[in-house]
């Protein structure tokens, strides 16, 4: 069986106020070239389809427009769509009838009465099993063992079994806390990788952007992250995987097939920050013809100068470049607020690190009990605001 696996396309979504709509739509097409000349027996997107849970209308169009391209040029090829923690599972179902007779599942949600809903049978080789946006407390008790044992029964000639899933495996490299919009980082919800179970050659996941194996999975589990990259802290090769598993049992050979960027995102200094005057200066040296997003981080005492963005404009003026954001560093730290800590590291610490850090610095401890409360509260919080 061979699998086109990609992820996290966050379709809408902008770049600190910046439409990204043509560099979504010269990726999708890509992809549709790859597509086109691997001609895998699926595709799947694992997640995050939307950036936000009501998608605009050229967004879903965009979307439905992808699916026709790829539909148009490898017909035969299935289409297996599953929500993420952005997604409104509910809205991703809503064509799911009628996007089924063309080859194309949508799965939003757990459907806990109808297992048979996540499992699709790719005729002569293989099946896969498509679970969208899962965390610890919306796992229905049993459903994996009970899902892949109807595989498993399904399965007479003992074809390769294929599992989708959107969510934060415990053990995955989180260096780019700032990745996507996601309200949840850290630690939180992560799901131990046995979770799982047993019954499946491959879990390919969404959720993390970064492209990453699971750590103990034996090269079983992996993320194949974003096709472009969603915000400037993803400073790594974007594209999608592709996966071909020879015979149930076998290690799945993973093949990575890299998009390069119309207009990649690029930070001024690539690492750390520096004072305006040198900022300013490497902007006046990027070349004039190269297109490219541009971040600045500009290192301040307090504040960063009021006509500092219409300078950096100036500056790049007749550049093909886009400045769209300067980020103010402040070096010195405000003992008074964030009690020692930084804004920037303050903003990449999980909830529950900064629930604990504050509990002791007035003085409380941060009991078991304490800590399952605030989980629970932030899972709630989540889920009142449509995150899940
Ligand atoms: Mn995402």
């Amino acid at each position: 069986m061979k699998i086109l696996h990609t992820s996290d396309w966050h379709l809408g979504a902008t770049l600190h106020g910046l439409g990204r709509e043509h560099d979504h739509i010269q990726t999708l097409e890509s992809i549709a070239d790859i597509v086109s000349s691997e001609k895998p027996d699926a595709v799947l997107l694992t997640g995050d389809v939307f950036n936000v849970p009501q998608p605009s209308a050229s967004s879903q169009r965009l979307f439905g427009d992808t699916l026709d391209m790829l539909l148009r040029r490898v017909p035969e090829t299935r289409i297996i769509v599953t929500a993420g923690n952005h997604d409104s599972g509910a809205r991703l179902e809503a064509y799911r009838r009628f996007m089924s007779r063309h080859g194309v599942t949508l799965v939003g949600k757990f459907d806990r009465e109808n297992i048979e809903n996540h499992i699709v049978e790719i005729p002569g080789k293989g099946f896969v099993v498509a679970v969208p946006y899962v965390y610890e407390r919306n796992i229905p008790s049993g459903w994996f063992a009970g899902v892949l044992a109807s595989v498993a029964g399904k399965n007479t000639r003992d074809l390769p079994i294929v599992m989708t899933a959107h969510t934060t495996v415990a053990g995955v490299s989180l260096e780019n806390p700032g990745y996507a919009t996601d309200r949840v980082i850290g630690g939180i919800d992560a799901l131990p990788y046995e979770v799982f179970g047993s019954g499946f050659d491959y879990l390919a996941l969404g959720h993390i952007h970064k492209p990453q194996f699971v750590a103990g999975s034996g090269r079983r589990a992996r993320y194949c992250g974003t096709p472009l990259a969603i915000s400037f802290d993803e400073v790594y090769p974007h594209g999608v995987d592709i996966i071909e598993i020879g015979k149930r049992g076998d290690v799945p050979a993973v093949r990575r097939v890299e998009i390069k960027p119309s207009m990649p995102l690029v930070t001024l200094p690539a690492r750390g920050s520096a004072v305006w005057e040198e900022v300013l200066g490497m902007l006046e040296r990027f070349p004039d013809d190269l297109k490219a997003y541009v971040r600045l981080n500009v290192e301040v005492d307090d504040f960063l100068p009021s006509e500092a963005m219409a300078t950096a404009m100036r500056v790049a003026e007749n550049k093909q470049c886009v400045v769209c954001h300067i980020n103010a560093v402040r070096c010195e730290r405000n003992h008074d607020e964030y009690g020692g800590l930084t804004v920037g590291e303050f903003k990449t610490m999980a909830p529950m690190d900064i629930a604990r850090f504050y509990a002791e610095s007035i003085g409380v401890d941060f009991s078991d009990d304490m800590e399952n409360m605030f989980s629970a509260a932030i899972q709630e919080l989540m889920e009142e605001e449509g995150d899940v």
